[in-house]
């Protein structure tokens, strides 16, 4: 049995459709409270992980492979994964965002100390690092856009994609410094134990992706 860790929302719905491509399908009608579902393909079955969860599951067998964001790689850490594919879905960047009334490029220029709130505290301590920005970071959950409109910090890193969401809170991105997309996170005793059947399996949904991209 092979065992793919997805989480609900746009890995799930962006992922299906390259199952499919590869020839796999959710066997019968979910009713979006399953945690494991069986497909059209009886050796393989899907599991529904948060997606902070996905690394994690692969990283310790209780998933062969799984999809997860970049930025969700990033943050785990990547121990004990390969990352054989990028699949090109659910893209968005990461970006620095400020409130319109604080002049980043003029803090930076000058040498200021930041305090940046992020809940992706290891992808902006490289980023701020390889600028030779000084940062305290601030390690939140969620809702980061919050942050500096109440003076807890004096940016955000955050995901964005329309850029509705940093609109509505009068934010400015200022700096986007990663595109973002999912990939393929394979566990790698799995891939030695069972790469007969993982191997085609990552295969057909690269070909699938590189298809879409094409398309
Ligand atoms: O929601 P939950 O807490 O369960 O977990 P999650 O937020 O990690 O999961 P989910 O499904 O929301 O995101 C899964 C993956 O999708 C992320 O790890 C990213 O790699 C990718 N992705 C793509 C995004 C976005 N686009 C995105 N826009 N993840 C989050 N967002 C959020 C962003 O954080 C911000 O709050 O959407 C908001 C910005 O969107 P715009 O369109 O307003 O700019
Ligand atoms: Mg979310």
């Amino acid at each position: 049995m092979i065992t793919l860790a997805l989480s609900k929302g746009r890995i799930l719905d962006d992922t299906l459709p390259l199952l499919e491509q590869a020839g796999i399908r959710l066997a019968g009608k979910a009713s979006g409270r399953e945690l494991i579902l069986p497909t059209t393909d009886p050796q393989v079955r899907i599991i529904i992980v948060r997606a902070t969860d996905v690394p994690t599951y692969v990283q310790y067998g209780g998933a062969d492979l799984g999809v997860a964001g970049r930025d969700v790689l990033i943050e785990h850490g990547g121990d004990g994964l390969y990352q054989p594919v990028d699949l090109g879905i659910a893209r968005c960047r990461m970006s620095v965002a400020a409130p319109e009334t604080f002049d980043y490029k003029a803090a930076v220029r000058r040498g200021a100390r930041l305090r940046i709130a992020t809940k992706y505290v290891t992808a902006a301590r490289r980023h701020f690092a390889a600028k030779g920005v000084h940062v305290d970071l601030i390690k939140l959950y969620g809702s980061m856009e919050l942050a500096p409109l109440v003076g807890l910090a004096d940016a955000i890193v955050d995901l964005v994609s329309t850029g509705n969401t940093l609109r509505a809170n009068r934010l400015v991105e200022v700096e986007h410094f990663l595109d973002i997309s999912a990939r393929v996170a394979v566990n790698q005793a799995a891939l030695k134990l069972k790469g007969e059947r993982l191997r085609p399996l990552i295969e057909r949904l690269d070909a699938a992706a590189r298809a879409k991209v094409e398309s």
